[in-house]
Order: C-alpha cells, then structure tokens, then sequence
C-alpha cells in the first residue's frame, strides 16, 4: 500500500479484518507499506501490521512478493503508480477520484485493459449494506421508473478561514475542491443506484476563502496553520444539476463549508411506484417508501439494515447490532479479493473512474461557461 494517512489508516484497517470475518478466496498477507519519509512510514508500518516498508513507490512496484498495490496518496500520484503497477502485472486498488484529469485518468483506464492485473476504484460508499440494499431494490424493480435523483455531500472543516492550507486546497495535488473530494462519492453513487450515466450537467463553482495560511507540520485534516499565506485553487462548493439516461434527472450539492454538517452523505431516489433515501450520518437505515401500498399508510419506512439476508451483514452481528465507517473499506477489500481471485472484473473498474471523471471535467467546464446560469435582469 502506498499512503498511510487517513484513507491508508482506513485501508490498512481493512486489509486486516476482511479475512476474519469473511471466507475470502484468497489469504491476504500485509507485504509492505510505502511513504516519502523512512521515520514516519517505519512507524506507521509498526502501528498499522504491515511486515515491512519503502520509501520510494518505484520499489513497492518493483517488489516479486507483491501481487496487490492499493494506493493511497494525494490524487496528482495516482496515474503513474497505478500505470506502473499496471505495466508489472500487479492488481490495483486504488482511491477516489481516479485521478486528476480525465487525460489522467483516460490513461489509466488504458492502462487497465491492456493489463493482465485487476483494477478497481474505492468508491467505498458502494459497500454500505444500506446503499448495496438500494441497488438491489432499484434493480429488482421496486421503485418503478427511476426519474429523480437528489444527491447532497457536506461536511464543515473548511468553515474556519485560518484553517490551512492543506493538499486538497490546491489544484495541481487534488484536482479540484469539494467537487471531486465529496461530489465525486455522489456521481459514482447516483449512477451506481440508478444504472444510469450523467450525459450533461449544469453547475456553479464557488470559492468562498481565496487564502489560507501555510500549514506547518501535517498537511491532513488535522494540520495547523504555520507562518505565510497561499491561495486556495480548487472549488469550496460545488452546486449542480445533471441529465442521466434515460430521461432520469439529478440535483447534487458537495460542500465543506456546511456548519454543523461533518460528514453527511446523503442520496435520494424517487421512481414512478417508490423512492429510497439515505445519510451515511445514519448509516445503518435506509428510508423505503412503496407508493403500491394502501395511501392510507403507506409512507416512508425505516429499515434497519442488519439482518443477515441484507448485503455483507452475515459476516457481522446479530440482528440491530449496528456497523460503522470502516466497514465500508472492510466490504470494499472483501469484493476487491473475491473478484481478483475468481477472475470477475472488480467494480467500479477504472472505466467506471473515468466516467466519473469526465462528470467532474464536464462540471467544471459548465462552471467556467457560467452553467446554466443565466442573469437575473431588470425589465
Ligand atoms: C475528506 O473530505 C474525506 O476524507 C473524503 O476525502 C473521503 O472520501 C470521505 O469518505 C470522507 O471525507
């Protein structure tokens, strides 16, 4: 794994647990974890069980002991360690958004179908038991013709403007704000749910602190403000509407400026017969409505989404007996081994990344052309 950072802790976490709880195919073995600097990587290989280290990811690549390279870091590493893991035969998991760009990640979708390796996205959201249950109920039918989607990610640690500057605050490290950090979670999901590609959106970019003091010491979510100031360049909020196939129709807000909001991932779907709603704030519940019931009582139901017939819960508790965040990660290196191991594409596949991509590219584009935001104007 290269990264150790919050999402590396989370992944670490998961490579640990999916074959205790789950019968996997294939035994996993924590080979090496890798990071830039020897003191900080040694340590955290130590904290998180990794059996050893290296700080240059060419070396991780290079290694014959290594069939797995997830990857972990900042979105501006993600092409050329992915290419290269690609190109050594390795399998790769690797975080969200795919990459950068859609040339970024264009490439890495290239990469992938021409490798003899596996490739998969950690669109992790995919693996919560209530949404996996959405999709199987959406598939099946259940909420008719899908027509609507309402998609909302906020979250409020940038509210403080001397918070720092951190690496998902510039450009050329993130590749965008809150849109591809938070809004990128909301298109794989609502064309996840739905089956449906975004062909076209409408949006509206916003920049809400233009600059922020250096960070000194840890650049993660956790850092403290150091002497100077920079410019923030990626978006602060991003606001936007979508047309899918299929004549379905989608609102999305991604934001880190929602006070009092600290990690609400919520989706809604509505169909001609039903509709399901959701917040990862809640995530053990999905809101069910079928409007085939009787008017009188019928209504939006809350399901709690730990019976062992919903997905991934027989590896867990017994019934009410209530699941977290990191269980997402659990689910998503679960599915990740299974399909390696028995040779079924892993899903979302870095084509499915790069679809994602292209509505991030395609967002900013409409932002920048002024959407479809047309002037207020007096008669
Ligand atoms: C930070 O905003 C962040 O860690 C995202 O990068 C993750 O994808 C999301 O799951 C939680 O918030």
């Amino acid at each position: 794994m290269v990264g150790y950072a919050f999402m590396g802790a989370a992944h670490s976490h998961a490579w640990r647990t999916a074959g205790r709880f789950f019968d996997l195919p294939a035994a996993v073995e924590m080979t090496a974890l890798c990071g830039r600097s020897e003191e900080r990587v040694r340590a955290a290989a130590e904290r998180y069980g990794w059996a050893s280290y290296e700080t240059d990811w060419r070396a991780l690549v290079a290694r014959e002991d290594i069939d797995v390279v997830d990857i972990c870091t900042p979105g501006d590493s993600h092409a050329p360690i992915a290419i290269a893991a690609l190109e050594a035969g390795k399998h790769v998991l690797c975080e969200k958004p795919l990459a950068n760009t859609v040339a970024e990640a264009e490439a890495m979708a290239a990469a992938a179908e021409n490798a003899t390796g596996s490739s998969m996205v950690g669109f992790n959201y995919r693996r919560v038991p209530a949404l996996a249950l959405a999709r199987r109920l959406i598939a099946a039918g259940r909420l008719g013709d899908i027509r609507q989607v309402r998609a909302q990610y906020l979250q409020d640690w940038l509210v403080d403007p001397d918070f720092p500057l951190v690496w998902r605050l510039r450009e050329e490290h993130a590749g965008s704000g809150a849109l591809g950090d938070l809004g990128a979670h909301s298109i794989d999901l609502a064309q996840y749910l739905t089956g449906r590609p975004i062909t076209s959106v409408g949006a509206l970019l916003t920049t809400f602190v233009a600059e922020r003091p250096l960070p000194a010491g840890s650049s993660g979510l956790s850092a403290t403000g150091g002497a100077g100031r920079g410019e923030v360049t990626v978006d602060d909020a991003a606001l936007f509407t979508a047309r899918f196939g299929g004549g379905v129709v989608g609102v999305f807000e991604a934001t880190r400026f929602a006070g009092g909001r600290k990690n609400a991932m919520r989706i809604e779907v509505n169909g001609s017969t039903g509709s399901i709603a959701f917040d990862v704030e809640s995530m053990n519940e999905l809101a069910f409505y079928d409007g085939t019931e009787d008017a009188g009582t019928a209504g939006f139901r809350r399901v709690l989404v730990t019976e062992p017939t919903h997905p991934y819960m027989d590896a867990w508790w017994p019934p009410g007996h209530l699941i977290g965040y990191e269980h997402t990660f659990t689910h998503q290196v679960r599915d990740f081994v299974t399909a390696v191991a028995t040779g079924t594409g892993p899903r979302p596949s870095f084509a499915d990344g790069l679809q994602v991509q292209r509505v991030l590219a395609a967002v900013k584009a409409s932002a920048e052309a002024s959407g479809v935001h047309t002037p207020v104007t007096e008669s």
